[in-house]
C-alpha cells in the first residue's frame, strides 16, 4: 500500500516511538491530574495536556501501523497480546473522549460527563500500561537515539502543537471553555437545580438528609479552644457580605453566581478565636457528612461562608444552611452543609481521601 509505505518512511525507529509514547503518557497523566484537581494553576497545564495528547495520537498511529500485522494474525499472539490490545482500545477511547470534550462535545452517561469518562479512561490506562510494560519493556539502545529519530519526534511534537491550536479555535466557536476545561452549565445537564440555575453535584456519595435550620448550629473553633457556637439566625444577622464567584466543578461545568454570607475572617474575629492565631496557618471547613477542606488562613479569611444565592437562602442541594465559597478554588473544595470552622496549625492531607469516600458507610 502506498499510504503505509509513506507512513513507514516518516516513522521514527520503533523503540524511539515506544519510549516517546511512555514519556507522553506520563506527561499527559501528570498535567491532566494537576490541572483537573486545581493543584497548580491550570492555564499552561491544559495547553501542555492537549499538545501531549495530540502528539501521543500521532505516535500511536506509527505504533499501530507497526504492530497491526502481529495483532491481526491470531497465530502470532502470545500471552501478553490481549493486554496489549486492551491497552490500545482504552488509550484510543481516552484520546477520543478527551478530544471530543476539548472540541466542545459532551455525551453524558448518567451523571457522568464526557470529561469524567476521559479522566476515568486515562486513569484506567495506567495499570494496564504497567502490565503491558512488564511483558514488553525493552531498554533503549544507542541506535534509537539518532539525529533522525530526534527530528522526526520533534516534527510530531510540532504537529501536535499546531493541532492543539486549531482545536482550540474550533472549540472557541462553540462557546467559552475555561482554562480548567470547564464549560458554562446549561447545555451540559438537565437536572434538578434548586434555584441559582446550576446543577447540584456531590462528589461520589455525599448525600445527607435536609437540615432543619432550627436544629443546626455552626461551631467556630480555635486551636485549643472550642470557640463559640452560632445558631442559624445569629449567623444570618452577622452575614452582610457578598462575592461574585465562579463555581467550577471537575465534572466540567462552571457557573458564575452572586453569593451572600459572612466573610470567614469576620466570622473568626467575631467568635474571638483569631486572637490566638499566631500559630494558626490553616482553616478547616467540615460538613455534617464529614466531608472537609482546609485553606491557608490568609485565603480562608477572604473566603465566604455563604447562606444565600441572589438573595434566596441556599437550597439543601447547594449546601444550605451554609457552604464555603472559595473563589479561585475547584468546586470540590467548596464544602457544603458546613457545621464546623476550625483553626489548625497544619494542613490536612487526608482531606483528599475523605472527599472520595465521604458518604459511604
Ligand atoms: N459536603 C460536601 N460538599 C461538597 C460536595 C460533596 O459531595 N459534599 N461536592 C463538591 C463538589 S464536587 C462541587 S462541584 C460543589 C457543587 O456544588 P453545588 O451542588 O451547589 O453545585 O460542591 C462541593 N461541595
Ligand atoms: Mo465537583
Amino acid at each position: 500500500m502506498r499510504g503505509s509505505s509513506r507512513l513507514r518512511r516518516l516513522a521514527p525507529p520503533p523503540r524511539a516511538v515506544d519510549w516517546a509514547i511512555l514519556v507522553a503518557v506520563a506527561s499527559a497523566v501528570a498535567t491532566g491530574l494537576l490541572a483537573w484537581t486545581g493543584w497548580l494553576p491550570p492555564a499552561l497545564l491544559v495547553d501542555l495536556h492537549g499538545i501531549v495528547g495530540l502528539t501521543l495520537a500521532g505516535l500511536l498511529v506509527f505504533k499501530f501501523a507497526r504492530v497491526a500485522k502481529r495483532v491481526l494474525d491470531r497465530r502470532a499472539w502470545d500471552r501478553a497480546t490481549p493486554i496489549s490490545i486492551l491497552l490500545g482500545v482504552v488509550a484510543v477511547a481516552a484520546l477520543v473522549s478527551g478530544a471530543f470534550w476539548g472540541l466542545g462535545g459532551n455525551v453524558p452517561i448518567g451523571p457522568w460527563t464526557t470529561l469524567n469518562a476521559h479522566v476515568g479512561l486515562g486513569l484506567l490506562a495506567i495499570p494496564i500500561l504497567l502490565v503491558h510494560l512488564r511483558a514488553r519493556l525493552r531498554l533503549p539502545s544507542r541506535t534509537d537515539a539518532s539525529r533522525r529519530s530526534a527530528l522526526r519526534l520533534g516534527g510530531l511534537l510540532v504537529a501536535g502543537t499546531i493541532a492543539w491550536r486549531l482545536s482550540e479555535a474550533v472549540a472557541a466557536l462553540g462557546g467559552t471553555i475555561r482554562d480548567t476545561g470547564s464549560k458554562p452549565t446549561g447545555e451540559l445537564y438537565d437536572t434538578e437545580t434548586e434555584g441559582g440555575s446550576f446543577p447540584v453535584t456531590s462528589w461520589v456519595a455525599d448525600d445527607p438528609d435536609p437540615i432543619d435550620r432550627s436544629d443546626w448550629s455552626l461551631t467556630v473553633a480555635g486551636l485549643d479552644s472550642e470557640g463559640s457556637e452560632l445558631g442559624y439566625d445569629e449567623l444570618l444577622a452577622a452575614a452582610g457580605d457578598e462575592r461574585r464567584a465562579t463555581l467550577d466543578c471537575t465534572s466540567g461545568w462552571y457557573t458564575v453566581q452572586n453569593w451572600q454570607g459572612i466573610r470567614v475572617g469576620d466570622l473568626l474575629d467575631q467568635a474571638g478565636v483569631d486572637a490566638e492565631a499566631a500559630d494558626a496557618r490553616w482553616v478547616r471547613f467540615v460538613s455534617v457528612t464529614g466531608y472537609r477542606w482546609s485553606l491557608p488562613i490568609a485565603e480562608a479569611r477572604e473566603a465566604l461562608l455563604s447562606t444565600a444565592i441572589d438573595g434566596s437562602p441556599l437550597g439543601h442541594g447547594h449546601g444550605g444552611p451554609a457552604r464555603l465559597v472559595a473563589p479561585g478554588r475547584r468546586g470540590f473544595q467548596w464544602v457544603k452543609w458546613v457545621e464546623r470552622v476550625e483553626l489548625r496549625r497544619d494542613p490536612d492531607p487526608a482531606q483528599w481521601a475523605v472527599t472520595l469516600v465521604s458518604g459511604f458507610d
